[in-house]
């Protein structure tokens, strides 16, 4: 029979915390009030909502008993004359084994350059119809912060459908979704045939729309070829190449701005956002919107630090480019995977539909999914 490594071999009750000493002789620590607080009796069975106030739970708790039950879980009575609180091991064994963060989707993020030759891309019929192509579809733009669809229908405003999907449109002041097509008086340069160097979008908005969509309805020969660059990868190439820029962009406070004649967005920000553990979390980078350096006299470092990473994102080894047909559409993390274009004529009739939704009701979608497959 096979070790099962998860059974409870001996439980040992010290000052403060509660020793389990497991089949496969590892041995874990527990706090009462740890256990105390998460103990399945804390919550609604029906929910899984916690149901007391944790800062209620006495600083001295501790069982007045513990015992293994016929089934191999731990039963504890508490001091406070609450419960039983009865703990399956293979949960205990899981927080025993020092998780650093809940991240329960199992997915590695892959960092990508040019080098990156089969674009993670599916089909939309089969995302319709088959969950476990929704779910990879998914997975993959947690993966590479990106992904392809190609035949979405050539319709105004089948893009919704595809958000329908997984999550919610983010409606902003371009409307649920918007036309990103040459316009006589444009708002805003993505309006025209301009290219667009690879940015970020809506860099002035607080929170930003962290998911992007863009559906091509109409393609033209010549120019508007889609670009994308990881700005993860980039971050963690300037950090070994570049570190005194690296600390200026995760450093340096920058504003944002967008303003029309209904409109004055305005955020503050840096281009490489960082978490408490160092970590890059978020890149924000639209050079068409970053508003003058507060500081006027000191601009050296910045520009220095800004150049070093424009060049990046300007490197065609880092970039892959593609050419959207009608039907297709494509995914980014916003603030993860830069998007841009080449430059077209005008004249012309390329046509997009773009929106926004976020990334949290995808991540949500891709976690119901991989718990019924
Ligand atoms: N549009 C296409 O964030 C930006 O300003 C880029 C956004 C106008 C919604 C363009
Ligand atoms: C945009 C944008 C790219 C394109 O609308 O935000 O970046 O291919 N468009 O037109
Ligand atoms: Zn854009």
């Amino acid at each position: 029979m096979r070790l099962n490594e998860s059974a409870i071999a001996q439980v040992t009750s010290e000052q403060t915390t509660l020793l389990i000493e497991w089949a496969d002789g590892q041995q874990d620590r527990y706090a009462y009030l740890w256990l105390r607080d998460n103990a399945p009796d804390a919550r609604d069975a029906r929910n899984g909502q916690r149901l007391f106030e944790s800062i209620d739970i006495p600083a001295d708790i501790h069982p007045r008993s513990t015992q293994l039950t016929a089934t191999g879980q731990l039963e504890i009575l508490w001091s406070d004359g609450s419960g039983p609180s009865i703990f399956d091991p293979t949960w205990l064994r899981h927080y025993g084994d020092a998780c650093d963060q809940p991240d329960d989707l199992f997915l590695e993020q892959i960092h990508w350059d040019a080098s990156l030759t089969t674009l993670p891309a599916a089909h939309y019929a089969d995302i319709v119809e088959r969950p476990d192509a929704l779910r990879d579809w998914l997975a993959a733009v947690r993966t590479y912060g990106f992904a392809l669809l190609h035949g979405v229908p050539i319709e105004s405003g089948a893009l919704l459908r595809v958000v329908d999907l997984f999550g919610y449109v983010r409606e902003t002041n371009y409307g649920r979704y918007f036309d990103v097509k040459s316009v006589v008086n444009p708002n805003n340069l993505a309006y025209t045939g301009l290219a667009l160097s690879p940015h970020t979008d809506n860099p002035y908005r607080d929170p930003v729309p962290t998911l992007q969509l863009l559906h091509c309805l109409n393609a033209v020969d010549n120019g508007g070829d889609t670009i994308l660059v990881d700005g993860f990868a980039l971050a963690e190439k300037l950090l070994e190449a570049e570190p005194t820029a690296y600390r200026v962009l995760t450093g340096l406070r920058l504003y944002w701005r967008f303003v029309d004649q209904t409109t004055n967005l305005l955020a503050e920000a840096p281009i490489i956002k960082l978490n408490e553990l160092d970590e890059v979390v978020a890149i924000r980078y639209n050079n068409r919107s970053l508003e003058p350096l507060t500081h006027a006299a000191n601009a050296e470092d910045f520009y220095a630090a800004y150049r070093a990473f424009g060049r990046m994102v300007n490197d065609p080894a880092n970039q892959i480019v593609f050419k959207l047909a009608p039907g297709d559409l494509f995914i980014v993390d916003n603030e993860r995977v830069l998007h841009g274009r080449t430059g077209f004529s005008s004249s012309g009739h390329r046509h997009l539909q773009g929106c926004y939704a976020d990334r949290d009701g995808l991540l949500s979608k891709l976690r119901v999914l991989q718990r019924t497959q």
